[in-house]
């Protein structure tokens, strides 16, 4: 656990920077009960590797199980609320002159617990749209307005009539342009980077925190573990997110 003149060397540095970009991972939501992706999922999900599910040729080679992958997260997901890290950080925004998230989460808590500037990477587990994006990229749909036999496989496109699939950035796909451009800004005129929860192993979410201390910012880790982050950490909190962000908040003063 991280010493409390740690903690006060971070809320320091925060309450002081202008440009704040905080870059999160599965960590964050782990306390709001949805699995890391380093946690084996449990039950009947447990023999599968997420990273080999979660790509285009997987749901190519048999789409019934990799859409029902995701319905079993997507219910996970639907039940999470946000936890204390979540808030900390939506509280973090209301008083930083600037702060920026950028999620490789594809839930939707930071948002639910208030974070207004929320850059998603890899997408929305709740979206999904058509495989082909037959009227454009992306083709979203509600799937809610399609009845369709679950026992035969994902539904069909309403457009098309091909398979939907969810609308995240699966591996070995580009990601948004859009939002990335969004996130390497974001990184590059930061005082300061937060990163929590990551284990820093994907890229190009994981290139952000180097891309910030290029331009001289500041790397402060939140993570009970080491990561591939850790070595250009300026300060590591040692520690859950839900635990130290609130006292990073109360240690930057009530009125800061
Ligand atoms: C791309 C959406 C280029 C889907 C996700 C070799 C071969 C092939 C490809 C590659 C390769 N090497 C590199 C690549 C690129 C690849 C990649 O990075 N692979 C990795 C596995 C090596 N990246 C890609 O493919 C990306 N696309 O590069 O495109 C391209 C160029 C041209 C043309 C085409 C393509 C796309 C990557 C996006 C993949 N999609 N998610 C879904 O969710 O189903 S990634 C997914 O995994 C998550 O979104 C997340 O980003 C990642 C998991 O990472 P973390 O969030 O860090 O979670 P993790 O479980 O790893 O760690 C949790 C951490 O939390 C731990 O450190 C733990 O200690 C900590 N923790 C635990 N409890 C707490 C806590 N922290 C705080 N508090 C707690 N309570």
């Amino acid at each position: 656990m991280s010493s409390d003149n740690l903690i006060q060397q971070a809320a320091d540095i925060l309450r002081t920077s202008k440009n704040i970009a905080v870059l999160t991972g599965a960590g964050v939501s782990k306390e709001s009960g949805v699995p890391t992706f380093r946690d084996a999922m449990d039950g009947l999900w447990a023999r599968f590797d997420p990273q080999q599910l979660a790509t285009p040729l997987a749901f190519l080679q048999d789409p019934k199980l990799v859409w029902d992958w995701y319905e079993y997260r997507r219910e996970m997901v639907a039940k999470a609320k946000p936890n204390p890290g979540h808030l900390a950080l939506a509280e973090l925004e209301r008083r930083a002159p600037s702060l920026t998230i950028i999620t490789q989460n594809v839930d939707d808590l930071h948002e639910q617990a208030g974070s207004k500037n929320v850059i998603h990477l890899h997408g929305n587990i709740a979206r999904s749209k058509c495989f082909y994006n037959c009227q454009g990229d992306p083709t979203v749909v509600d799937v809610s307005k399609i009845e369709y036999d679950k026992a035969q496989g994902p539904p069909p496109c309403p457009h098309c009539g091909r398979w939907l699939r969810p609308d995240v950035v699966w591996f070995g796909e580009m990601l948004p342009v859009d939002q990335l451009d969004v996130a390497k800004v974001a990184s590059i005129s930061a005082d300061v980077m937060l990163v929590i929860g990551t284990s820093g192993l994907v890229t190009p979410a994981a290139t952000m925190p180097e891309l910030a201390k290029s331009q001289g910012a500041k790397i402060i880790e939140v993570n009970p573990d080491d990561s591939m982050i850790t070595r250009i950490a300026d300060i590591k909190l040692d520690g859950a997110s839900g635990e130290i962000l609130p006292r990073v908040l109360e240690a930057m003063g009530k009125n800061a």
